[in-house]
């Protein structure tokens, strides 16, 4: 079995979504933790909606290359996911993976480990929320060191505990 830990990002209609994501996921293996729903300041492009932000570990057989060119181009898609040349628009429903395993992985342009786990607050606490001692096979610090190097708690991001990914460990979804 596989760990593929991802990072959910949504900014249309996300309360919807980002829970509806996570169950489609539960298809393709076992959803074992998921972080707590984080609102966060639309990174790049200003004048956007807020995002809900999230991170979930998927325990899967399925391959790195086959969760991403099959399961999660599918489940965006189903979502309503429209292909957009500006990567910083507003979607309903991005799924990314940004670790496999202990693995070093390229996948087309994107490497797991993903960068953006270095880069973005709201991933870096989402997985450490989940893993905090998983060590960052490049850096070799936990994921809770990499998270205490941003500013905590972030100014961009507050706690959404009205929206919880997981209810008596099944994936849930409270417009459904
Ligand atoms: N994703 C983006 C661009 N900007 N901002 C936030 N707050 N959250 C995201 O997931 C996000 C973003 C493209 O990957
Ligand atoms: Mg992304
Ligand atoms: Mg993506």
């Amino acid at each position: 079995m596989n760990q593929a830990y991802l990072s959910l990002g949504s900014n249309i209609f996300p309360d919807h979504n980002l829970p509806t994501a996570v169950i489609m996921l539960e298809n393709y293996g076992s959803i074992t933790i998921a972080s707590s729903v984080w609102e966060t300041i639309a990174l790049g492009d200003i004048e956007q909606p807020n995002y809900l932000n999230a991170a979930v570990i998927l325990e899967t057989s399925l391959t790195a290359k086959s969760l991403h060119d099959n399961v999660i181009k599918h489940i965006e898609k189903s979502l309503g996911r429209e292909k957009n040349s500006n990567p910083f628009a507003p979607r309903t429903i991005d799924i990314d993976i940004m670790l496999f395993n202990d693995e070093i992985i390229t996948l087309g342009h994107r490497r797991i480990p993903d960068n953006e786990i270095l880069e973005r607050a709201f991933v870096a606490f989402c997985l450490a929320e989940i893993s905090p001692d998983y060590i960052h096979p490049d850096t070799n610090q936990t994921l809770e060191e990499i998270a205490q190097t941003f500013d905590h708690p972030s100014k961009s991001m507050k706690l959404r505990h009205d929206i919880k990914l997981i209810k008596q460990g099944k994936p849930t979804n409270n417009y459904v």
